[in-house]
């Protein structure tokens, strides 16, 4: 089995190292220059249509694409420790964050990525104004996850670390790494960050 990724900042390939990283799972990587358009070339194409990373390649050349499928393929194989729940309340959570972060950060993030920062703008068709007016909306969200924090839980699914952490933690440090900084006054989510960051994984 093989990961083919990106280093940081990318972080849909970091979801899974520190993902791997957590499960104690030895996955190797090979690297795909984005800078260089490797990621849109015939040969990853062929792993993935869609021309992105990450992609996880079994050994008998299955591919799977999408950094959380690929995260529940390597949870099934390996249980422990659970990342993504552990009876029906624990997992609905865990994909409720998921998919809330995916879409109510992740999008507006990713938006400002492609349409307003400066690395972007030689390779794509940038609407600078677009990618401007997701500014406020990301600042907006981190404010919003900021109270939801306000229950004294330690994670973002509740009192166990798992998948939802590792997409909070992926998408913040990209949006910090583009100029989309956590709000000063976000202190339940700061000291969030700190612990998420804290854990070895995160360094992956
Ligand atoms: N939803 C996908 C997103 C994958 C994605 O956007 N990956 C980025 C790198 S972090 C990429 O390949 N970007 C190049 C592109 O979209 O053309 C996932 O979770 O894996």
């Amino acid at each position: 089995m093989k990961l083919y990724g990106e280093a940081n900042p990318a972080p849909n390939p970091r979801r899974v190292r520190i993902f791997a990283a957590e499960k104690g799972l030895d996955l190797p990587e090979v690297r795909v220059a984005l800078r260089k358009g490797e990621h849109k070339a015939p040969e990853h194409r062929a792993r993935n249509s869609l021309g992105q990373v990450p992609v996880l390649e079994l050994d008998d050349g299955e591919t799977i694409s999408e950094s959380v499928a690929i995260c529940r393929y390597l949870e099934a194989l390996h249980p422990a420790p659970p990342m993504f729940g552990t009876c029906a309340l624990t997992q609905a959570r865990v994909d409720m964050w998921v998919r809330r972060i995916e879409f109510q950060l992740m999008v507006p993030v990713g938006m400002y990525w492609r349409h307003a920062h400066p690395l972007t703008a030689s390779l794509l068709v940038q609407n600078r104004e677009f990618g401007e007016s997701n500014r406020p909306i990301v600042a907006k969200t981190l404010t919003w996850l900021d109270r939801e924090l306000a229950d004294g839980r330690a994670w973002i699914a509740g009192d166990v670390y798992g998948m939802a952490d590792i997409v909070v933690l992926t998408t913040i440090d990209f949006a910090s790494f583009i100029g989309l900084d956590v709000p000063e006054e976000a202190e339940r989510l700061k000291a969030w960050r700190a612990r998420a960051s804290a854990r070895p994984s995160a360094t992956a």
